[in-house]
């Protein structure tokens, strides 16, 4: 029996990984954070197939109990797949609440190392760990394309956070012989992407004011953005949760870059995102006085300073030959318009 434990189920890769760990017969298994509100949306459809718990990252005797009690109740399991996806993962959020994000994304991940490594060897030995990196590890990027080698230069508590997990994680590869990975892995988006990243928040506002058009008077016409000259190297998420797999289906730990090898500014995000709705948009002004208007003369992007970062990752751009190669990934999203189409399914 294979048995599967993720963290951040709940969220976009989450979702998808678990739907993927189903098809392929793993027993699985989840936590939730205690929310007001239930916030299972992303997996309500598969609620009956998968074992969920409340948890927390912050919570490491949760986390050591719920991982001992898996294990106790299936005690002839082959192999044990432990994805660490939950995070706090908004960049610019992180500025905001450093600690709470370090304690998340950086501690976190030790927490979970340490309570694989003081396992018993017979049962330790049968887990294989994936660590959700990112591409914002490389930021002020030092070289372009980035690779595997390219030197880290982060510019976030979020990075800075998840740089520290990668090295954890390396570490304990090394030093203990752990099965453990690191994931670094470009943006990649989906119709499931949280509504506050800046694809899902332009497709939302083209919808909005797409389905608003002959009301104009009664709601905002336009969206409002901070940097639109951002490069970012998007894919589509479920191609990147199967990159996930594979990486624990190697027979040795290698960490591996996921990316498309295409890079678009935001700005050409928004055009695609209205094109996609029949609107072609032209541009005028500068900076902060940089506006898009319709063909009618009617403004449909405006910039707000308040969307700003207080630093700036300016441009990814991935090269994901590594896994292409020795993985055998291969995308089923293989052009930015597809993903935008399934964005607005
Ligand atoms: P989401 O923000 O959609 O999901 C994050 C998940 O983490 C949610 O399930 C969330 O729970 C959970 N979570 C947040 N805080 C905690 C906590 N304290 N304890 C336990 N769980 C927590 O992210 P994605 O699915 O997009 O990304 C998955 C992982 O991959 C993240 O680690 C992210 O940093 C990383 N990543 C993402 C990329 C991307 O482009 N999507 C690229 C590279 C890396 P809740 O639903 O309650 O909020
Ligand atoms: P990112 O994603 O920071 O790359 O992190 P996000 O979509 O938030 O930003 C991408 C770029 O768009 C610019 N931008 C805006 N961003 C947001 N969110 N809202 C806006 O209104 C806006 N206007 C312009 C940003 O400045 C930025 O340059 C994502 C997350 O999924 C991380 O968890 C993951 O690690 C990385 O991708 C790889």
């Amino acid at each position: 029996m294979r048995l599967a434990f993720i963290t951040g189920i709940t969220g976009q890769d989450g979702s998808y990984l678990a739907e993927l760990l189903l098809e392929k017969d793993y027993k699985v298994y989840g936590i939730q954070r205690r929310t007001s509100l239930f916030n299972t949306t992303r997996i309500d459809h598969i609620r009956d197939k998968i074992t969920m718990r409340y948890g927390d990252l912050t919570d490491g005797a949760g986390l050591s109990n719920y991982l001992y009690g898996i294990i106790n109740e299936n005690r002839d399991f082959e192999v044990f797949e432990i994805y660490n996806l939950g995070a706090q993962s908004h960049v610019k959020i992180s500025f905001e609440i450093p600690e709470y994000t370090v304690d998340v994304d950086g501690i976190g991940v030790m927490r979970l190392l340490e309570i694989i490594r003081t396992m018993p060897t017979e049962i330790n030995k049968k887990i294989r760990f994936y660590q959700a990196g990112t591409s914002e590890l490389y930021g002020k990027v030092l070289e372009c394309p980035q690779n595997e080698e390219t030197p880290f230069n982060p510019v976030s508590p979020y990075a800075c956070a998840k740089l520290y997990a990668y090295y954890m994680v390396k570490t304990y590869r090394e030093g203990y012989g752990l099965y453990a990975v690191n994931g670094i892995l470009f943006n990649h988006e989906s119709s499931r992407r949280g509504e506050n990243f800046v694809t899902m928040k332009i497709v939302n506002e083209v919808k909005r004011i797409t389905s608003n058009i002959n009301s104009p008077n009664k709601e905002k016409t336009y969206m409002e953005l901070g940097n639109i000259y951002s490069r970012r190297d998007w894919g589509h998420a479920k191609d990147y949760v199967m990159g996930m797999w594979l990486m624990l289906q190697n027979e040795k730990p290698v960490d591996y870059v996921l990316a498309t090898g295409e890079t678009y500014t935001v700005k050409e995000f928004v055009e695609k995102a209205f094109l996609y709705k029949g609107i072609e948009l032209w541009w005028s002004g500068s900076c902060e006085k940089k506006v898009a208007y319709d063909e009618n003369g009617i403004v449909r992007v405006k910039i707000n300073p308040k969307y700003y970062r207080p630093c700036e990752v300016d441009l990814l751009l991935g090269d994901s030959e590594k896994a292409d190669k020795e993985l055998g990934w291969k995308r089923e999203y293989d052009s930015l318009d597809k993903i935008i189409e399934e964005m607005f399914s």
